[in-house]
């Protein structure tokens, strides 16, 4: 018998959770639902419904109901997150299409992701079990950190390489450290499983954005439908540019740090470009490997789990993400 593959064994329960998003979404009739339709749309890989649910199908099936919501509930924090997170990065793009407040405007796009927060909220309240609303609300004022973190180093160097990880952990890692957790919680999967999961969703969700920052230097606009080199027109130094600068053998070092110092948000256009020429030549074999380093971390900890078929899917996801161009 061949193997199923990830994607057709979570295929009936992604269905459902599409269903569901449409539905929770299309109860207000207003030009919020438009706008929220209009990010539902556009798509997406559906990357922390996927954890919801390949952790959450290990447990018990009387609780599907609640893992469904779980995975519907992770989505909708993700979709408001990115409303917000592309008005505050100016982005005017997202998978493609136009933005929210590109689309409508920015008064919309701030009431869209506080309609996609609340009805993410609604959508988990019969949930009954506290350490889930615990995980849940926590996560999110984490996310808000991430942003306030995120904001206050902006055009600040130097910086650690602890702040970058603590930075990358709120705003990104801790949601799909989340989504691997809630799943778990929402069907009554066994605590002794509980902690490596948590670690795998850690560490991959930490993988997962230094790919994200390294293909914001790498990548075009077409492959990752998304505004590109946009990070540091913001005043975002990531890892790439941190290993550039770092990096014994560019000759050019120096001079790149010097310009990081001085940067500001108005800056000639060639300066940018030479920031960018220099990452992608001098800076992206290091953050390759920090990235893989985190997902092998993650892969331990997915080892210490109890064979299962779930189990088996992740480590094929894991593969999966460790290569993904967008
Ligand atoms: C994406 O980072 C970060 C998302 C977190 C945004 C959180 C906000 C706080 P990126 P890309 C705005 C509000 C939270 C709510 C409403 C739950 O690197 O490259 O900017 O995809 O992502 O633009
Ligand atoms: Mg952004
Ligand atoms: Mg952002
Ligand atoms: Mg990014
Ligand atoms: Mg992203």
């Amino acid at each position: 018998m061949v193997a199923m593959s990830y994607k057709s064994y979570l295929k009936p329960h992604i269905t459902r959770v599409e269903a569901h998003l449409n539905r929770v979404i299309h109860s207000n009739s207003n030009v919020i639902q438009q706008a929220s339709m209009h990010t539902l749309q556009s798509g997406g890989k559906r990357v922390r419904p996927m954890f919801v649910l390949l952790t959450g199908l290990m447990g018990d099936d009387k609780y599907y109901e609640n893992l469904l919501n779980t995975a519907v509930s992770l989505e909708l924090i993700h979709m408001a997150s990115l409303v917000h997170d592309d008005y505050i990065d100016n982005s005017d793009k997202r998978r493609g299409v136009m933005s929210v407040h590109t689309a409508f405007d920015k008064d919309i796009a701030l009431r869209t992701g506080h309609f996609l927060l609340a009805k993410a909220l609604t959508n988990i309240s019969d949930i009954n079990q506290t350490d889930f609303h615990k995980v849940f609300s926590q996560t999110i004022l984490e996310v808000c950190f991430g942003e306030f973190d995120q904001m206050a180093d902006r055009f600040q160097y130097p910086i650690s390489f602890t702040q970058y990880l603590r930075r990358i952990n709120r705003k990104t890692a801790i949601l799909i450290e989340a989504s691997c957790v809630l799943g778990a919680i929402s069907t009554y999967v066994e605590r002794s499983s509980l902690f490596h999961i948590r670690k795998f969703g850690h560490y991959i969700g930490m993988s997962y954005q230094i790919i994200d920052d390294m293909l914001d230097y790498t990548s075009d606009e077409i492959t990752l439908g998304k505004p590109v080199a946009s990070d540091i027109r913001n005043g975002h130094i990531t890892y790439p540019l941190m290993a550039a600068i770092n990096n014994k053998d560019n000759p050019e070092r120096l001079k790149l740090e010097q310009i990081i110092i001085n940067l500001e948000n108005k800056q000639n256009e060639a300066i940018f470009e030479f920031i960018i020429i220099n990452v992608r030549t001098y800076g992206i074999e290091a953050t390759k490997r920090l990235s893989k380093q985190y997902a092998e971390k993650a892969k331990y900890h997915l080892n210490q789990l109890p064979d299962s078929e779930e189990k088996k899917h992740l480590l094929e996801i894991h593969e999966k993400m460790l290569y993904r161009v967008y």
